[in-house]
């Protein structure tokens, strides 16, 4: 079956006809999760959250792995994280303002460290720190409060618990006995997604990482993506494990990457018919970094943004709060500002699917019905040609200002030379109505 719709998909790139939004999945899926993954399509823009234990070392969250810490001593600097600052409301205004349409946060990360209530072990925020709050379940009443959607990531590797065993190719200094139950670890990942799915109000959905620690276990993936989807029926399955999507998957996400492009090194070209996502980094970190500086410039990220809709594609763009519980100013500026953009511009990125042609190294585009937005990024061009067959165009505007654009069909595509009135730092954004109805 999956090799019929792999050779389908294959046909229909070489066709050039792109997948319509209700085009083949994987499998077939109940109609509140084809909802769910159509929904997906049309957000366009998430905020990423890694927030935990590591973010009080300001070295990103792999400080556990990368400073050999053992168990031992994590589990006292666990005992003191104590966020005070923490507020839920403006987190999620902030993404609200942002643009963003639903967060994604770190539930339990590789440290194994539960940042929410859980009954499955002591381990967590409620009943490891001075703090006693679970602050997954303030998010998750604000999301609802606030019209955005929450998905818990959710990791299968785990450095701290003793069943995680036998051993992945990470977590080996932790100090754990050489001993440990796998299926135990197992039925306990499925406990604490039982209680996330339960106690949370209905969720975007999970977002899995980490089982590339051990590409070649049994993960009981089919046991685990059915308790989901029977608990939730609408909530999304979107798994980093940087494969071609597997069944009951919903979602495929490239992590650091535009779909097809594997800069990372880790990440498969091969593209699915499933919502697309990219999840990005704002510095180079994930979680809180305190030397890290390299924030990318609100042109870059918008760039990001506008790259990954002409690929059909989500930006999931990432903040690494402080341990207080307070978001870096430099976040919070640049999400500011994507969200004044989107304001203006957002009509040319939600609801929108890929354009005619992929991203070129001029911008990219972007399509909604009979309208295709033509994004140009690189701020010297003087004209741009969309290499595709549109058929007549009916009117050809700039989105900023109505004004007239004047566009060529030449045997190359369409041709379009920018008005010299038309500037913007970001993106110029030409809007050609296709049809035959000159107005
Ligand atoms: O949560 C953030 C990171 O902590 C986590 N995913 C994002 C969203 C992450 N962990 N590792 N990575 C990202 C980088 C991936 C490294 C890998 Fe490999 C390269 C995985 C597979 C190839 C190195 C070699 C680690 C395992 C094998």
């Amino acid at each position: 079956m999956r090799r019929l719709i792999l050779i389908l998909a294959v046909t229909t790139a070489v066709t050039g006809l792109s997948a319509t939004p209700q085009g083949p999945s994987l499998t077939a899926v109940p109609p509140e999760r084809a909802a769910a993954r159509e929904w997906f399509r049309d957000a366009k823009f998430g905020m990423f959250v890694h927030w935990g234990v590591y973010s009080l070392l300001g070295q990103g969250e792999w400080v556990m792995q990368n400073q050999k810490l053992p168990s031992s001593s994590y589990e006292w600097l666990a005992t003191t994280f104590n966020p005070v600052k923490f507020d839920a409301a403006s987190w999620v205004a902030t993404a609200k303002a942002a643009g963003a349409r639903y967060i994604t946060i770190t539930s339990r990360h590789h440290d194994g460290f539960s940042m929410f209530q859980t009954k499955a072990t002591k381990y967590n925020i409620v009943d490891w720190t001075a703090f006693k709050r679970d602050p997954m379940k303030e998010l998750a009443d604000e999301c609802r409060r606030q019209g955005l959607k929450l998905f818990f990531y959710y990791s299968q590797l785990d450095w701290h618990h003793p069943d995680f065993y036998p051993r992945g190719g990470t977590g080996a200094a932790s100090g754990r006995p050489d001993s440990g139950d796998w299926n135990k670890y197992l039925d306990f990942m499925d406990d604490q997604l039982t209680e996330l799915l339960t106690r949370y109000g209905p969720l975007g959905g999970i977002w899995f990482d980490g089982m590339w620690d051990k590409p070649n276990a049994n993960w009981r993936l089919d046991r685990t993506y059915a308790l989901i989807h029977r608990l939730q029926p609408s909530a999304l399955i979107v798994p980093n494990h940087h494969k071609a999507p597997l069944p009951g998957e919903d979602v495929q996400t490239f992590e650091q990457d535009l779909p097809g492009a594997n800069t990372a090194g880790f990440n498969t070209r091969e593209i699915s018919t499933l919502p697309l996502e990219t999840s990005l980094t704002m510095n180079n970190s994930w979680g809180f970094n305190i030397t890290d500086q390299k924030f990318k410039s609100t042109k870059d990220l918008i760039g990001v943004l506008v790259r990954a809709a002409g690929n059909g594609a989500n930006l999931l763009l990432n903040v690494g709060p402080r341990p207080d519980g307070t978001l870096q100013p430099e976040a919070v500026t640049r999400l500011q500002d994507i969200g004044a953009w989107l304001q203006r511009f957002g009509v040319s990125i939600y609801e929108t699917r890929k354009g005619p042609v992929p991203p070129q190294p001029w911008g990219a585009t972007t399509r909604k019905d009979n309208t295709v937005y033509v994004h140009v990024l690189d701020t010297a061009a003087t004209s741009v040609t969309v290499a595709a067959n549109l058929g007549p165009i009916a009117r050809a505007t700039m989105l900023s200002t109505n004004e007239r654009v004047e566009t060529r069909e030449t045997g190359a595509g369409v041709t379009i030379t920018l008005p010299k009135t038309a500037t913007a730092d970001v993106d110029r954004i030409v809007l050609l109505r296709l049809g035959a109805d000159v107005r």
